[in-house]
Parts: structure tokens; C-alpha cells; sequence
């Protein structure tokens, strides 16, 4: 009997286990029981103890032979693991390169801003500065420069918020309610540039941004957005301010199919004052007459506080609720949609 085949059924029983080994820990154990201290293998050459030198020769080869197959089984084994579990690997961790990369979410302007910035670049068109200036304003301009009278409920705490810090006359500053304050800032300080000079030029700015007021629902916010317009000269009338209105809105909404009406309105800061109204002769808006700003001969009272006498100087003003322009702009039923922050609205105006 050829020697060789006694311990051939061993190396196959060793080829299985290591073929049946689907990861290298199970292959390790399985190289154990053939390879290992009390594996089978190990057991064989034990056994040669018991044998003649003569005997042991012939069967310590034959032993050594078979564990040398054992051996090389288990390598190429080892190999074939190896290379699975890195394709196993390479498989769970594959990477699309064909895939978009992931974007930085990209930025947008607030539609009030955009409202905001067209209405800034049309007034410059027409040579009107834009100002901008504090949000907490003392008593004097936000009520006194205006023609408010002491005791006029918008200057109680039910319609104003006050700061807990007083101004250097003693009286608590206040969050502006309209934007006329930088107005009256302006209007000093062109004055005052200007005083002695034979031809002042006119004074033509507005003035827009945030402003507040103690109210809060469906169509108003404690901080809403203002622009007031100011046109101060020698010799300016109605009627310039109802061009530049005009020309103004038709511009802002990019039609010329639209009417102006000024209705009679009483302000203590103008004389006479108007609502000014506007109606579309087209689009969604058609019909309707929309309130969309309050206006007026700035009051003799006001042109004084602004450091000009008001037998040479005339002016006119107007106030708008940006908010409320953007509103119609962009075709906008809620505005608390503005101050919501949900992406799902701001990102449309991308
Ligand atoms: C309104 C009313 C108005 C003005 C604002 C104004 C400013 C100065 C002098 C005189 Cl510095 N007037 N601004 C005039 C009339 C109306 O706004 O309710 N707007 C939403």
C-alpha cells in the first residue's frame, strides 16, 4: 500500500474545513484542529513514539508530506479570503464618482430687501439720496420735530416701544415708528450745510428701513419696513409729489396700467395730507383701490424744526409700507410669511 494515500483522506478532510471557511477567524480555527498543538496532524507525529527508527523514517516523511499539502491548502485559502472580503469590503464601500457633488446652500435676498433695493434704485434714478440712521430715536425726533402733540396716543406706550435708556432731555428713547426721524436728521443737517448760501438745492431724499409699533396680527408686525420720501425746495408743489409718486409706483410695479388717487387724510406732521391710493387696470390685482401710502404738504410747523423758514421753503412727504409693496409685488396674502424664516418661502425669491 502506497503510504502516500493513508493520509490522503486527512489533507481532504483539511481541504473541506478550509473551503467551507467562508471568513479568515473561521479559517484559523480550522487550521487549529489539523495544524494546531492537539490538532490531527500533531497527533500523527505523536504517535511516531511508538515506532521503530526504521518505521518512523518512512512514516515521519509520509507525515511531513501531508502536512505540507495541509499547509498549502490553507495558504491558498487564505489568499481566496483575502481577496473576497477586500472585494466585500471594496463592494460596501463604493463610492459614485458619477454622483453631484453636495452644494453649499446658497444665499438669497429677503424679498423686503429686494423690495427695499428696488425702491432705493428708482428714487436715486429720479436724484434722491437714500438715508439711513439710528433705530433708537430720542422723543424730539420721533414725536416733537413731527408736530405731535404731547398728549397724542401714538406716543403712549400702547402704540410705542420704549427704551430703558433717557435722551439729554430727560425723556425715554424710544424704537423710531417711522423713518420721518432720519428725515428731520437730513433735512438739519442739509440746512444747516447750506445756511447763508444764497441757493440751497432742493433737499430730495428718502428714508427707508426698519421701524416699530406695539401691534401685532395678521397685518401687522411689531418691526415692519418704511420708506418716507422728502422733497423740500422753493418752489415745490402737489403736483410734483403727485408725479414722482406716479412715476415712482409705475416703476416699483412695471406697468404703466395702473391709476394714483390722492384722498383727503389728516397727519399732524403734513397740510394738507392724502392717502395716496392705487388701482391696476390689469393683472390680478385689477380694480380694486389698494392703499399704499399716506402723503401731504410737510407742515410750516415741521419745515421750522428742520432749521428752514417756511415762508421760503415748501416740502412734501410721503410714508409707504415697504412690506406692504412687497406684498403686492410679488403677489404675498400673509405677511408673517416675511418673518417666518421658512426656507420653503425665502428660497422662491433666489
Ligand atoms: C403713513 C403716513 C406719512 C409723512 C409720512 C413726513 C416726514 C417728514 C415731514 C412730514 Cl420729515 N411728513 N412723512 C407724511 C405723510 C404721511 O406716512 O401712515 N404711512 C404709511
Amino acid at each position: 500500500m502506497d503510504p502516500t494515500d493513508e493520509l490522503e483522506p486527512l489533507v481532504r478532510q483539511a481541504r473541506d474545513a478550509f473551503a467551507q471557511a467562508t471568513a479568515s477567524a473561521e479559517l484559523e480555527d480550522a487550521k487549529a484542529r489539523f495544524l494546531g498543538k492537539s490538532g490531527l496532524v500533531t497527533q500523527q507525529l505523536k504517535a511516531l513514539a511508538n515506532l521503530t527508527p526504521q518505521e518512523k523514517k518512512a512514516r515521519g516523511a509520509l507525515i511531513n508530506r501531508t502536512k505540507e499539502a495541509i499547509e498549502a491548502a490553507l495558504a491558498a485559502r487564505r489568499e481566496g479570503l483575502a481577496g473576497a472580503e477586500l472585494d466585500a469590503q471594496l463592494r460596501a464601500e463604493a463610492l459614485d464618482v458619477t454622483l453631484p457633488g453636495r452644494k453649499r446652500g446658497a444665499g438669497g435676498v429677503h424679498p423686503i430687501s429686494l423690495a427695499q433695493e428696488r425702491i432705493e434704485a428708482i428714487f436715486g434714478s429720479m436724484g434722491f439720496d437714500v438715508a439711513d440712521g439710528p433705530e433708537i430715536e430720542s422723543d424730539w425726533y420721533s414725536f416733537a420735530a413731527l408736530n405731535n402733540p404731547e398728549n397724542h396716543p401714538a406716543r403712549s406706550m400702547q402704540d410705542t416701544f420704549y427704551v430703558d435708556l433717557k435722551d439729554s432731555e430727560g425723556r425715554w428713547l424710544n424704537l423710531r415708528p417711522h423713518t420721518s426721524p432720519m428725515q428731520i436728521r437730513y433735512a438739519r443737517a442739509h440746512a444747516r450745510r447750506y445756511e447763508g448760501v444764497a441757493h440751497m438745492p432742493d433737499i430730495r431724499v428718502i428714508a427707508p428701513g426698519r421701524t416699530y409699533r406695539v401691534d401685532s396680527d395678521a397685518t401687522h408686525s411689531p418691526m415692519f419696513h418704511q420708506v418716507e420720501g422728502l422733497w423740500v425746495g422753493g418752489s415745490v408743489s402737489f403736483r410734483d409729489l403727485k408725479a414722482l409718486y406716479l412715476e415712482f409706483i409705475q416703476a416699483f410695479f412695471e406697468t404703466a396700467e395702473l391709476k394714483l388717487r390722492f384722498r383727503p387724510s389728516y397727519f399732524p406732521f403734513t397740510e394738507p395730507s392724502a392717502e395716496i391710493d392705487v388701482m391696476f387696470e390689469s393683472g390680478p390685482l385689477q380694480g380694486k383701490w389698494l392703499e399704499v401710502s399716506g402723503s401731504g404738504q410737510v407742515h410750516p410747523q415741521v419745515i421750522r424744526n428742520m432749521g428752514l423758514d417756511p415762508e421760503r421753503y415748501i416740502g412734501f412727504a410721503f410714508g409707504s409700507g415697504i412690506d406692504r409693496l412687497a406684498m403686492l409685488r410679488y403677489g404675498i396674502n400673509d405677511l408673517r410669511l416675511f418673518f417666518d424664516g421658512d426656507l420653503r418661502f425665502l428660497s422662491q425669491f433666489r
